[in-house]
């Protein structure tokens, strides 16, 4: 009996060795997403597993990650070494990823599940597939998630409507510490660029959509030479954290995208203060982001359903109102959610939601009129010029330490050498003294 009970025990612990060696969780049965950080309402990703199991059957684990930046994501993307499902860029990264062959078609048969994908704003639709390649039509690769505009968050106590609506108050030596920056080079550039010929704008001598994809050697000096002038008078470059710094009132221009304005005025409202967005009347840059599925990617089955699941309305609606951005979702329910008859004003977007949204009470900074969408322009990848503008970037980003910021790390370094030796000095002598001590008391014994 004792014989057989061993045996049991040494089967039982080699088959739990085994499972505890393998996993055996299919990789059918993960999703991987990369997505923008605060890009998503945490409950829709959370409640996708269970919508997903009644739709096909299939478990599903969702394992979640968030960037920051276009080009952090796509460097792990490209390098193959990460096997993300869905991930979310740019409209130029996107181009980019479709020019080099990084992405999957997505999947359009869901089986009984409806197709929700074309709950996509065909305006959204239009203007991705102007990044399609012959043969390869880039609508088929991306799907629309959020879209918006780049502008100037400020706050109204310290800074004129007037200022705002101006790229030159970034320039403005009186916002001095006042300025932040949003870390993307891409934005910097074309705002800068736009900026700078202001008056070739105004003569109607070039379009805002030249100059945001104007990689030119002349260009590139250009922007190199207005960011520079401009770093001395920004408190910094923010990558997520300028709507915090803004409604707590210690910035008071921000340059950042619609949605995080949107959703900064709205926690500044609760702690008094006031906050406002403005899209410069020089013109800006309008962008769009994607759900795509790299070509690295294990799960394209699950991918597309998430994609599909995303492009429900009442999904974009939570999305939309966990993080202020804009879905590309444009559904009569989208609609009549978004409409807001406390507002003075009506905005022409026709171009969003049909013909007949001409003339519609809805927020500004979220749904941009007509006109302003107008004034901007979409950014394009840079191709083979994208190493040249990154150069100017980082030459622009690398001197960021001013010359007080050096001295105070060399003084710092320097105090803390010379603290150090006392130190080691100060142990030495201590030591030295307690041997000769030691050696004086064993002398008198003997
Ligand atoms: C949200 C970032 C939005 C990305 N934190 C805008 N392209």
């Amino acid at each position: 009996m004792r014989k057989i009970n061993k045996w049991l025990v040494a089967c039982a612990c080699a088959l739990f060795s085994l499972t505890g060696c393998y996993n055996t969780e299919s990789r059918e049965n993960v999703l991987k997403i990369y997505n923008w950080a605060d890009y998503i309402d945490e409950d829709v990703l959370a409640e996708f597993p269970q919508w997903y199991k009644e739709q096909t059957g299939e478990d599903i684990r969702i394992v979640y990650q968030t960037f920051d930046i276009n080009e952090i994501m796509l460097t792990k993307i490209e390098r193959g070494h990460e096997d993300f499902d869905v991930v979310c860029p740019s409209e130029y990264i996107i181009e980019r990823m479709l020019r080099k062959g990084l992405l999957l078609p997505i999947d359009t048969v869901f089986g009984k599940t409806p197709n929700y994908l074309h709950n996509e704003s065909s305006y959204i639709r239009e203007q991705l597939d102007k990044l399609s390649r012959p043969g390869h039509r880039a609508s088929d690769y991306a799907v629309g998630y959020m879209w918006g505009t780049a502008g100037i968050l400020f706050n109204t106590d310290h800074v004129p409507a007037e200022d705002a609506g101006t790229w030159a108050s970034l320039w403005n030596l009186k916002y001095k510490n006042k300025i932040l920056m949003k870390e993307s080079y891409r934005d910097a550039y074309g705002t800068a660029l736009i900026y700078a010929n202001a008056g070739n704008l105004e003569k109607g001598k070039v379009t805002v959509e030249e100059l945001m994809n104007d990689y030119s050697q002349a260009s590139i000096d250009t922007v190199e030479k207005y960011l520079k002038e401009m770093k001395p008078l920004i408190a910094g470059w923010e990558a997520d954290f300028g709507k915090e710094m803004m409604t707590k009132g210690k910035a008071w221009l921000n340059m950042t995208w619609s949605g995080d304005a949107v959703w900064a005025i709205e926690e500044a409202e609760g702690v008094g203060v006031n906050l406002d967005y403005e899209v410069p009347a020089e013109g800006s840059n309008v962008w769009y982001d994607g759900w795509v599925i790299p070509k690295y990617a294990k799960n394209k089955k699950a991918a597309s359903y998430f994609i599909n699941y995303l492009c429900r309305s009442d999904v974009a609606l939570r999305n939309m109102d966990a993080c202020g951005y804009v879905s590309a979702v444009a559904t009569p329910e989208i609609l009549e959610a978004k409409i807001d008859t406390t507002l003075s004003y009506f905005s022409d977007l026709s171009y969003f939601f049909g013909p007949a949204a001409d003339s519609l009470p809805i927020d500004k900074v979220q749904y941009p009129d007509r006109k302003v969408v107008e004034r901007c322009a979409m950014i394009r990848d840079s191709g083979d010029k994208t190493e040249l503008v990154l150069e100017m970037w980082s030459r622009v980003k690398g001197d960021n330490l001013g010359v007080g910021v050096v001295i105070v790390i060399l003084v710092s370094v320097g105090v803390m050498v010379v603290f150090t030796v006392y130190r080691r000095l100060q142990c030495y002598r201590h030591e030295k003294a307690q041997r000769r001590r030691r050696n004086h008391r064993k002398r008198k014994r003997k």
